[in-house]
């Protein structure tokens, strides 16, 4: 059984938002487009309190872009973005969204932020979605969505960890790229842990 994880397609990612992934917006007909090929279907969600730890805005003196240390996890700081129940939180408009199963949402927690959408970035708590995966019978998962070089990467890195044979699709995604080149070294620490980029 395969499975199609969509990460994090929601409007604070798109042109336009509060953390816009240039182009973001792009890779949305892609998506609704792979979508006609799935059985199982599932999608995670960045769904922040306001007073999360991850925002520049909650450290005072602190700016986007920030290098910081936070419970002693490196923490990039981030503008404030998908707080919850917001309509940057939100899943894009044009987005296809009631073919997903179910919905994984992260970074609830404010003293830990979450890229992947298996654990949050200490590893101390599932999700689910390993497990939910799992039980279907899982053992092949394609990746899309935003951003390439946070919670796309890891949530395929931990998609391969736990045993999928993970692909990643470079049409279905798109990076922040706070340097360029983030971009080609996420695609290269991707291929290096065996998943297949195409
Ligand atoms: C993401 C930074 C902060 C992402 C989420 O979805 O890639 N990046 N929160
Ligand atoms: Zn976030």
């Amino acid at each position: 059984m395969k499975a199609l994880i969509i990460v994090d397609i929601q409007n604070d990612f798109l042109p336009g938002g509060a953390l816009a992934v240039p182009d973001g917006d792009q890779i949305i007909p892609f998506v609704n487009e792979l979508m006609n090929d799935y059985e199982l279907i599932v999608a995670t969600q960045d769904w922040h309190p306001a007073d999360h730890g991850s925002f520049a805005a909650n450290h005072e003196g602190s700016q986007p872009g920030e290098l910081i240390k936070l419970n002693g996890l490196d923490q990039i700081l981030w503008p404030t973005h998908c707080v919850q129940g917001t309509y940057g939180a939100a899943f894009a408009d044009q987005l296809h969204d009631h073919k997903i199963a179910k919905v994984f949402r992260k970074g609830e927690d404010p003293s830990i932020d979450s890229y992947s959408g298996f654990y949050d970035n200490g590893k101390l708590r599932a999700t689910g979605l390993g497990e939910y995966l799992k039980s279907a019978d899982v053992d092949e998962v394609t990746v899309v969505g935003l951003a390439a070089d946070y919670c796309v990467k890891f949530t395929a890195l931990d998609a391969q960890e736990y045993g999928f044979d993970t692909i990643v699709l470079k049409a279905g995604t798109r990076a922040v790229n706070l340097d360029p080149g983030d971009f080609d070294r996420a695609v290269e620490d991707m291929i290096k842990a065996g998943i297949k980029v195409k």
